[in-house]
């Protein structure tokens, strides 16, 4: 703690990564604390931080990781030392995959006994870990060093292709004391860390040419339009162009989905059919089949159908990965969007009519498709009739933010739930990772102050569902419904040769996650129907009182992997 009688002449460690921090508006910590960082913890809330803390290092980093892809900002995950530093990589890497800023920052033990590997308390190299995980990573040793080495985190978390950072700071750094007004002088106010990267004329007309010689083009909206808060302008580029758009899982949103250019509902026929493809934000990574194969109108997985591909992305090395782009657009969506505007003037013709109005007629034969089966109500629910109910909840409250994991109940949640505003829907992202559920949605409530409504499979909702208490504690408007149908994909799995054991893919029949948040003074709600989801869910919503609805679904309706069955080895050896 600060010595009174030194405070005005000296500062120490500690201080100085506060100092830092909120110079450079970082003021929300997720963490978890113990040896070395408890103080730290303390001195963060006292300095004014808010420190969210967690139950589990895992649902801290997915939180830091999601707060940073809402505003931009890194955000920043605290953990102690090995064990705690673990536990928080999972989130780091996935933050690094999915390009979410994030930097973790983990205290570690002492450098001289960990390199002699003489068993310090918690000892291990965690620099040397982090590195193949994260997109940089630096160890502070001197007090005096904490301003560069938080300049250096930060501007490696959103300069360019945003990703995780790893920031090892040793226990002895926090108590280092130092003279005040040279500790206040060595820190930095990072200057524009998120530089603009201006695309290259000669790109932007290569771009625009491809474009206007188009005769079914298509436009496809990834999560990096989403983090690139150029809303606005994509909106613009849409709309002027005429040209239907997808987008991605967390692009939803960016224009409302029920916008009439919006083809989501037409996915499987325009991807094969589309000539020229415009990649907003988007890679063409296995959820967009690599860009070739039958999901492209390809004969084989070999050959692409034949689509040109332009495509918008601040890493350069990006293009070419899966297949040739023709017209590859380096630098960030805001710049390229507006060049790509003042490149098309004021007499951008249209795409063909017969391409639009083919493209509608298949949209609207799906939705009226959709429409039949979401009326339905069977007994006991289905992921439709529960998902009708959330569908309409999202409608009136659009600001609401939807959080959503598993495998049935993500792509059904997926299909059927429109979104209305950018960012507002925050999954499972490009590994399809289960667990970021509740450090998701406990970031979203703290960063926007908005309603969360998470979408939770049980198998999903396990992986993190511990923070029900933090979500109590700290009181936030979040609505978790548990999508029930007793296990992973479905509940009706039988055990196989004989054995007295369950199948490993289903859990306890019945079970009651709503108790599990009435045992830290939440609200609990079973819910058998769509009528009763319907009020709990309203009730949430109006009361903003931590919430959880175990939601009853029936235990036969999902099918194995959801929508990615074809992924799973035997499916596909069995293609073969
Ligand atoms: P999705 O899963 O929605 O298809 P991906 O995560 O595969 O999206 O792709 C996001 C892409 O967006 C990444 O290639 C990343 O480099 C890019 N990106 C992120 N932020 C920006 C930005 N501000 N400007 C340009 N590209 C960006
Ligand atoms: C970290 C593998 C993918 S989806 C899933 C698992 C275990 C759960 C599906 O069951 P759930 O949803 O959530 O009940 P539903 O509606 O289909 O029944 N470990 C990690 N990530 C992944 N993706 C897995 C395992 C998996
Ligand atoms: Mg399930």
């Amino acid at each position: 703690m600060t010595n009174d009688s030194q405070a005005s002449e000296l500062t120490d460690g500690f201080h100085l990564v506060i100092e830092a921090l909120k110079l450079n508006g970082i003021t929300n910590i997720y963490g978890l604390p113990g040896i070395p960082v408890t103080d730290l913890t303390r001195m963060m809330q006292e300095e004014g931080m808010r420190v969210i803390s967690f139950r589990h290092e895992q649902n801290a980093g997915n939180a830091a990781a999601i707060a940073g892809f809402m505003t931009g900002k890194p955000g920043v995950c605290l953990t102690v030392s090995a064990p705690g530093f673990l536990n928080g990589l999972t989130a780091l890497a996935n933050a690094t995959t999915n390009c979410f800023p994030m930097i973790l920052i983990s205290g570690s033990s002492e450098r001289e006994i960990v390199d002699l590997q003489q068993g310090d308390y918690e000892e291990m190299d965690q620099l040397a870990i982090a590195k193949p995980l994260c997109k940089a990573a630096f160890r502070v040793l001197n007090a005096e060093d904490i301003g560069v080495g938080i300049a250096r985190a930060i501007r490696s978390a959103v300069s360019g292709r945003p990703g995780g950072v790893y920031l090892d700071l040793p226990a002895k750094l926090f108590g280092q004391a130092m003279d005040a007004a040279a500790g206040k002088a060595s820190l930095i106010k990072v200057v524009d860390p998120a530089p603009r990267q201006i695309p290259a004329p000669d790109a932007v007309k290569r771009a625009l040419d491809l474009l206007k010689s188009a005769k079914k083009p298509l436009i496809l909206l990834g999560k990096g339009a989403a983090y690139a808060q150029a809303d606005a302008d994509i909106k613009t580029l849409v709309e002027k162009s005429g040209i239907p758009y997808l987008p991605m899982s967390m692009a939803k949103g960016i224009l409302p989905d029920t916008h009439e250019q919006c083809a989501s509902a037409a996915r499987s026929f325009v991807l094969p059919e589309a000539d020229v493809v415009l990649l907003v934000g988007a890679r063409l990574n296995w959820l967009l089949s690599h860009g070739k194969g039958k999901t492209w109108g390809g004969k084989d997985h070999k050959n692409p159908g034949g689509q040109k591909f332009i495509q918008i992305d601040i890493s350069p090395t990006e293009a070419d990965s899966n297949v040739a782009i023709d017209a590859p657009l380096v630098g960030d969506i805001g710049s390229c969007v507006s060049a790509l505007l003042a490149g098309m003037g004021s007499s951008w013709a249209k795409p063909p009519t017969e391409w639009t109005s083919a493209v509608a007629e298949r949209k609207n034969k799906n939705v009226a498709k959709m429409a039949e089966t979401l009326a339905k109500d069977p007994s006991p629910m289905n992921y439709h009739s529960s998902l009708n109910v959330v569908r309409d909840i999202i409608k009136a409250n659009p600001d609401a933010i939807l959080v959503n994991e598993g495998a049935n109940a993500l792509d059904f949640t997926r299909s059927i739930v429109d979104m209305y505003k950018p960012r507002k829907r925050l999954d499972v992202g490009t590994w399809g990772v289960m667990g970021i559920g509740m450090g998701f949605a406990v970031a979203a409530a703290v960063e926007s102050g908005q309603p969360v409504i998470a979408i939770e499979g049980d198998s999903a909702f396990g992986f993190s569902g511990m923070e029900v208490e933090t979500i109590c504690r700290y009181n936030l408007p979040v609505c978790i419904v548990i999508m029930n149908n007793n296990g992973v994909y479905r509940g009706d799995e039988l055990a196989r040769g004989g054995s007295k054991d369950p199948s490993p893919l289903v859990f306890v029949k019945g079970a009651r996650y709503d108790k599990l948040m009435e045992a830290f003074g939440g609200v609990g709600v079973q819910a058998t129907t769509p009528a009763e989801l319907r009020r709990a869910m309203e009730d949430a919503i109006k009361s903003r009182k931590p919430t959880l609805i175990n939601a009853v679904i029936d235990e036969g309706a999902g099918t194995e992997s959801g929508r990615i069955t074809s992924l799973n080895p035997t499916s596909a050896a069995k293609k073969k």
